[in-house]
């Protein structure tokens, strides 16, 4: 016994795993489940919140091990280096599809004729102006996406971009706008609890293609890069830090076995952003009623191939 715990490495034993919490609800209710899971397994877990701008660093670094929910929408391009450069795993994705982009609620279409096709922008941008924007459209952005102010550019659309601080402030937008009916092109992703609570619309930008990204000459505009939309269908994936393959417990295989539905999603974020519910609570309530599917990811944790495979 003696012989093998000092076999075993050190830090695969004594480190917790480090598990990122970032700035949007599912992600975190998702992070407690995990938290839940690996504790189970008497796996030691340290939960590290930070901003999603700050995950590669932390990841890169070793400061944090696992991202549940990384969105290709607006994730794709630093999750794919950092696995090329060997700093991360792509631990699997979830059981759903995502999108991410600009996003309006469905009463907008009365007001500009056309939409979702983002060439109605052309013509009622002034319906989305604000107090302080000169006559132009605001669209309301997050904290996490990628360069709306390159895609205003590249497609021409008369358009300002205003950051919300956090997903409460863009929640607030929504809810005010909404209730109010006033004209509003907000960052908005699904799953999420506003598509269970308001209808609406994601606009139809050109489609995304890699290139529109790098090369200014694809596209419609010749000179700009970015004259596309983000990603439709596009996946959900789980990042874990290289090091979870050298531990001597379960940890990287259960994070493989994770994988949450749309509807699992878009509850979490019902549960925490419009019933304020505690994250906690939300984790709690989730694993109560899916024990069985919580059951079944962690009977990796005593499947005799991965004992095997740690051997
Ligand atoms: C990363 N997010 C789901 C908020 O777009």
């Amino acid at each position: 016994m003696f012989l093998i715990l000092l076999l075993l490495p050190f830090s695969a034993i004594c480190q917790p795993v480090k598990l990122l919490k970032l700035d949007w609800s599912s992600q975190r209710v998702q992070t407690e489940i995990l938290a839940q899971l690996l504790a189970r397994q008497d796996i030691k877990t340290e939960v590290i919140e930070d901003a999603a701008s700050a995950q590669w660093f932390l990841l890169r670094t070793g400061r944090a091990h696992v991202q549940l929910e990384v969105w290709e929408g607006t994730m794709a391009k630093e999750f794919s280096h950092m696995v090329e450069k060997g700093f991360i795993l792509d631990a699997g994705n979830h059981e759903t599809s995502t999108r991410e982009d600009w996003w309006y609620p469905a009463y907008v279409e009365d007001l500009c004729p056309g939409l979702p096709d983002w060439q109605a922008l052309y013509k009622c941008a002034s319906i989305f102006a604000e107090q302080d924007s000169g006559g132009r459209g605001v669209y309301h952005a997050g904290p996490w996406e990628k360069p709306d102010r390159a895609r205003i550019r590249a497609l021409g659309i008369d358009f300002v971009v205003s950051e919300a601080a956090d997903g409460n402030a863009l929640n607030d937008l929504i809810i005010e706008h909404v209730e109010a009916r006033r004209p509003l092109l907000v960052f908005n992703w699904s799953p999420n609890w506003v598509e269970a609570r308001y209808s609406g619309r994601f606009v139809e930008f050109p489609t995304y293609h890699p290139k529109c990204e790098q090369d200014p000459g694809w596209g419609l505009n010749p000179k700009y890069t970015w004259d596309c939309g983000n990603p439709k269908n596009a996946w959900l994936k789980k990042a874990a830090h290289f090091s979870l393959s050298l531990r001597a417990d379960c940890a990287l295989a259960l994070v493989q076995a994770v994988s949450f539905r749309s509807n699992d999603i878009a509850q979490m974020a019902m549960w925490v952003d419009r019933e304020h519910m505690t994250e906690t609570a939300a984790a709690l309530r989730w694993l109560e009623a899916n024990a069985e599917r919580a059951d079944n990811w962690q009977s990796i944790c005593t499947s005799k191939s991965l004992k095997d495979g740690l051997r």
